[in-house]
């Protein structure tokens, strides 16, 4: 009987690290949702090297932009003119809509940062990141 009951347990903790790899992966699709002031998740993790769909629904009130820097940069306190060279990709989406885009994922792996590149965003909270990693 007690055999039976760890069983059970082992079963049970398998599934639920099972649905964890499922919700936390490498993706090369994924939806974010842009409110005002956030995204939503905030934090994606995407192979390295991969063409990657983005589905970004802006569900504000305002346009959203979601902007990823390269490695080891990041817009600071407020996103500026000089920021502009340190952008690895972006896409922008007005009110009320949906935008499906591709880009090739970096091929360095590592925490990428993610704003808003529209003024003011960036301090009311639209920050994110993007984790790549070495595709298998
Ligand atoms: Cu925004």
């Amino acid at each position: 009987m007690k055999k039976y009951t760890v069983v059970i347990s082992l079963v049970f903790v398998l599934s639920m690290a099972l649905s964890a790899c499922g919700g936390g992966g490498p993706t090369t699709e994924f939806d974010v949702l842009m409110t005002d002031f956030k995204f939503e998740p905030m934090e994606f993790t995407i192979p390295a090297g991969e063409t990657i769909t983005v589905n970004a629904t802006n569900n504000g009130a305002v346009e959203h932009e979601m902007v990823i820097f390269n490695l080891g940069t990041d817009a600071g306190d407020v996103f500026g003119d000089e920021d502009e060279a340190n952008i690895y990709w972006e896409v922008e989406v007005f009110p009320g809509e949906t935008s499906t885009t591709t880009f090739t994922a970096p091929t360095e792996p590592g925490v990428y940062y993610v704003t808003c590149g529209i003024e003011g965003h960036l301090e009311a909270g639209m920050i994110g990141s993007v984790t790549v990693v070495a595709a298998e």
